[in-house]
This record gives structure tokens, C-alpha cells and sequence, in this order.
């Protein structure tokens, strides 16, 4: 019927060509190629692995970054996975919480891990203390929905659903519950690993990584519980943009860790839900990568792209000790909206391939620190009324590490004829007041500073906030023999509103 309608339709040579090829297609299908070998590329029908074998199996779930252990299984079998829909809140950069969807408590959502061919029977629990309903669509199923429909599930229910692992890969799984977007937003994603059935090849570490944008009404580092903020969502313009749904999930004591000579595997994805990953380990090549999850391979890589609900799997070799840094290489995410993660790397130097000298503090800053503890609890005795000038002090020598060193060093020196120190500074005591305008304002134009001038921009430092900039300020000028005194979140918030950029005829 379909070659009578082509054959109808044949007056132009472009119709022609198209029936043809289709019917191409068709037959070859039908002819029994899909039922060769599994091929990793090309269309038709599924290898058929039969029935699954053996005792059910319960999936092993992890939370990140750990991933679960290969299934080590040479036959098709019944696998039963247990996700529990948990609402919760949790810090999303230090002092700051949010109040997160989570699959299994954790952004991203438990890691699952299958071999293909397996026939996956998925309960999805919503905990009763869930103010929404919600339900998963797993990219790896085959079926209308990836299994959306059958497993909308109110609080205090779960729900059942049944699906075969047909196609291998990384997969990335999110809720699918109107507003779409907003679940997703808030934390409901994670990964599905269909192994291939031979397995992936042994290596000695693998970890799960996942990207995601996050939009908040306060602005990025904005102390307390921050709601969601559709608007922004909407936009497109995230406050937050994160590896493992928090600022630091990744840095400090919560580094990935790799010894030297030894080969890592990243499953790194990307839930969105609007921005596309240009993810990049500074100082690493990839030397295999499966984009997008696929199975064709990638080989020397520096930078792969991540599309928002799409993963990849990375992978490389140690080969030089020292801090590989994770980005998103559209880079103001990384070190302005905390997409930045740290794979520590321990072992002896290689100078044949890597000669040294680190800069790691001047280049991470503050976002290499394990955490910025003083800076939550100046922000919570703000809130009660009882701040000190000491608390002030202490959160403003963490938020002057990274923000204001990266120029005016550790120790307020500056750098000779590039930029001014702040230790002993006669011009910052001869106008103390005025240091508020020059951070928010910024500052350029000729400078003296203890008999030497400057002729330099400093940019204005607009993403601290008020109280970040009194408590900083508080700190500089108590400090390496400047002259005392304290500065109010008040003071900050005029000197921001007068909005004229600081004068620098001295
Ligand atoms: C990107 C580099 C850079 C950063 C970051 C930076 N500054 Fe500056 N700062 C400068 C430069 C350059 C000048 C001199 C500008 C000029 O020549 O007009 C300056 C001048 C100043 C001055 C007046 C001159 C002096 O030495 O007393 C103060 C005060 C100051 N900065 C404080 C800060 C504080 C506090 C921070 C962190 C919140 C900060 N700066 C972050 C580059 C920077
Ligand atoms: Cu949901």
C-alpha cells in the first residue's frame, strides 16, 4: 500500500529517491540483520536476550560521587530497583540551604547500574512527609514516557513498573511531573548505567559526577534558606551552576582522589535543566570519551559537551600528582557559580612529563577550601542580633581568601606596580569610608598608595553581598597595621546605592 502510494506520488525524481530509500531500510531490516550480534550502531530490531535467568537481583544504589560496583554478570537478569522520592533541605553553598527533590536524598538521584539485556522491575516510593507527587522517566527505557506515566506517584505511595534494558550506555534519568522544569530544577536527576554485556573494562576508579543549574531568589552566596525562583528558571539565568547539587561538592575534603599511573573513569551528566555542559578537567586529556553517552569513542579530548539530560562517559590516565580542577569550561559558571570540582591526585613527581610549581590558591581561591565555616556564622549571629566584630573579622579573612588575595595577596602587599597593597595602606586610612564605594564600584584611574602610584582597574566586586563586604572590609582594615574600625551591612548597602564609582585623584 505505502509502494503504491510512492509509485502514485512518482512525477518528481526527489520522491522517487525518498520512497526508495526508506523501503531500503525497511527491507534490510526485515531481511534479519538486527538479528546478527548486538551492532553497536545501525537501526532494526533489538537483540532479543531472552528471559531473564537465575534469582531476582536487588540494584545496589549508590549516592555520589560513588558509583556501584560492575555487575560482573554474564546473563540477562531480573533486577530490582528501590528509589524513594525524598523532599528535603540541604546546603547548597555554605550558610545557604535549599529545599531539594531528591532521588534517594541526594542531588544527583542513586546511581543504578545494569547490564543489558536485564529486565528491570522499578518501585518508586514517594515518602509520606512529600508535599508533591512525582514519577521518573529513565532516558534508558524503551516505552512511552521512559516510564513516566506508570510511575506517578503520590506521597506515602510507590508505584511499579516493569521495562527491559535494551540499548547499553550512560543514561540520564529525571521526574517528568509538571512543571517539568521545576522538579528538575530542584534536584530530580540521576544516572542509569546499561552495561554492555561483556562489561566495561576494569579501572581502578570510577565516579559519578552531574551537573546542574539552580536558580534561587536571593543572588549567588546569599546567606539562608533561599526559595525557587521560576522567573530566573525561565530566563535561563541561574545562580547557582553545580557539580553534585552543592558549592564544594567536590573540593576540599570532599576531592575526588586518584593515585598516579592509575586510570579514572568519570560518568559525568548533566541534569540541567536549561544549561549545556562544556566539561573540562584542567590539566587532564581525556584520552577516551563515549559523547553523549553513546558507544562510538572519542579519543584526546580537552573539552566535551554535555547536553542538558544527556551524560558521558570520560575517561584518562594519572600520570602527574597535584589538584586536577573540574570545570564547566563556560568558566564564569565555575568560578563565580561553583561549577568546579577537584580530583586530587597523590604520587611521585614525574618531571619528565610535568615539571611543577603550584598555583592553586591564587587560581581556586576560596573555592578550594574544605568549607567556610566563619562565614555561616557571622551570617546566623547577623541574623539574631548578636554579631561581633571578631565574628566579623573571621568570616571576612574567608571571604578575603580567593576575592580579594587573588590581587592584593594573602598577607595585603599587593604586587609592586600592578596592584596596590592593603597592608598599611595610607590611602585606604586616610578615607576609610570610601573603601565601600571602591569594592562595590569598583576603582581606576592614578592611585598613590604609600608613595607609589597605580594606574589600574580594580573591577567592581558585585557579586558579594552587603554583609560579605562589611565583614571583609571589617577585616582588612584591623588587619597588618592598618588602623581599626568596623563597617555595618547598612553602611555597605548606602555606599552601594549612591552609586558613584569611587574618585582616585590622590
Ligand atoms: C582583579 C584584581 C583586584 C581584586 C580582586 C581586588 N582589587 Fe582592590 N584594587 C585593585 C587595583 C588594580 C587597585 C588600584 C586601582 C587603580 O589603580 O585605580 C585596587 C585598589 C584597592 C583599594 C584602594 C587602594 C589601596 O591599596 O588601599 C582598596 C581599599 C581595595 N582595592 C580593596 C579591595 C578589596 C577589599 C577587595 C576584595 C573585596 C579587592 N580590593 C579586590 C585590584 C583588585
Ligand atoms: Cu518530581
Amino acid at each position: 500500500m505505502k509502494y503504491a502510494l510512492c509509485i502514485a506520488a512518482m512525477t518528481a525524481t526527489l520522491l522517487l529517491a525518498a520512497c526508495g530509500g526508506s523501503r531500503d531500510v525497511a527491507t534490510a531490516a526485515l531481511a534479519g540483520d538486527a538479528h546478527a550480534a548486538p551492532a553497536p550502531t545501525g537501526l532494526g530490531a533489538p537483540v532479543d536476550f531472552g528471559p531473564p535467568q537465575g534469582q531476582p537481583i536487588h540494584a545496589v544504589l549508590t549516592s555520589p560521587p560513588h558509583v556501584p560496583p560492575p555487575v560482573n554478570r554474564n546473563y540477562p537478569a531480573k533486577v530490582i530497583v528501590d528509589l524513594e522520592v525524598v523532599e528535603k533541605e540541604m546546603q547548597i553553598s555554605e550558610g545557604v540551604s535549599y529545599t531539594f527533590w531528591t532521588f534517594g536524598g541526594t542531588v544527583p538521584g542513586s546511581f543504578i547500574r545494569v547490564r543489558q539485556g536485564d529486565t528491570v522491575e522499578f518501585h518508586l516510593k514517594n515518602a509520606p512527609d512529600s508535599k508533591m507527587p512525582h514519577n521518573i522517566d529513565l532516558h534508558g527505557v524503551t516505552g512511552p514516557g521512559g516510564g513516566a506515566a506508570s510511575s506517578f506517584t503520590a506521597p506515602g505511595h510507590q508505584s511499579q513498573f516493569t521495562f527491559k534494558a535494551l540499548n547499553q550506555g550512560i543514561y540520564v534519568y529525571h521526574c517528568a511531573t509538571a512543571p517539568v522544569g521545576m522538579h528538575i530544577a530542584n534536584g530530580m536527576y540521576g544516572l542509569i548505567l546499561v552495561e554492555p554485556p561483556e562489561g566495561l573494562p576494569p579501572v581502578d576508579h570510577e565516579y559519578y559526577v552531574m551537573q546542574g543549574d539552580f536558580y534561587t531568589t536571593g543572588k549567588y552566596r546569599e546567606k539562608g534558606l533561599q526559595p525557587f525562583d521560576m522567573e530566573k528558571a525561565i530566563d535561563e539565568k541561574p545562580t547557582y551552576v553545580l557539580f553534585n547539587g552543592k558549592e564544594g561538592a567536590l573540593t576540599g575534603d570532599n576531592a575526588l582522589t586518584a593515585k598516579t599511573n592509575q586510570n579514572v573513569r568519570l560518568f559525568v551528566g548533566n541534569g540541567g535543566p536549561n544549561l549545556v555542559s562544556s566539561f573540562h578537567v584542567i590539566g587532564e586529556i581525556f584520552d577516551r570519551v563515549q559523547p553523549e553517552g553513546g558507544t562510538v569513542a572519542q579519543h584526546n579530548v580537552q573539552t566535551t559537551l554535555i547536553p542538558a539530560g544527556g551524560a558521558a562517559i570520560v575517561e584518562f590516565h594519572t600520570d602527574v600528582p597535584g589538584s586536577y580542577v573540574l570545570v564547566d569550561h563556560s568558566i564564569f559558571r565555575a568560578f563565580n557559580k561553583g561549577a568546579l570540582g577537584i580530583l586530587k591526585v597523590d604520587g611521585p613527581e614525574n618531571k619528565a612529563i610535568y615539571s611543577g610549581k603550584e598555583v592553586d590558591s591564587v587560581y581556586l581561591g576560596d573555592r578550594s577550601e574544605p568549607n567556610l565555616k566563619a562565614v555561616s556564622t557571622a551570617a546566623t549571629a547577623h541574623a539574631a542580633g548578636t554579631l561581633t566584630k571578631e565574628d566579623q573579622i573571621a568570616a571576612g579573612k574567608q571571604l578575603f581568601t580567593g576575592t580579594c588575595s587573588v590581587c592584593h595577596q594573602a598577607n595585603g602587599e599587593g604586587l609592586p606596580n600592578v596592584f596596590p597593597p592593603l597592608a598599611k595602606s595610607d590611602f585606604l586610612a586616610a578615607d576609610p569610608k570610601r573603601a565601600m564605594t571602591i569594592v562595590t564600584h569598583g576603582l581606576s584611574g592614578k592611585v598613590k598608595v604609600n608613595g607609589h602610584e597605580y594606574d589600574s582597574v580594580m573591577p567592581p566586586m558585585a557579586q558579594l553581598t552587603d554583609d560579605e563586604v562589611a565583614n571583609i572590609l571589617t577585616y582588612v582594615i584591623n588587619s597588618w597595621g592598618n588602623p581599626g574600625g568596623q563597617y555595618t551591612k547598612e553602611e555597605v548597602g548606602k555606599a552601594r546605592a549612591a552609586a558613584t564609582p569611587a574618585a582616585a585623584e590622590h
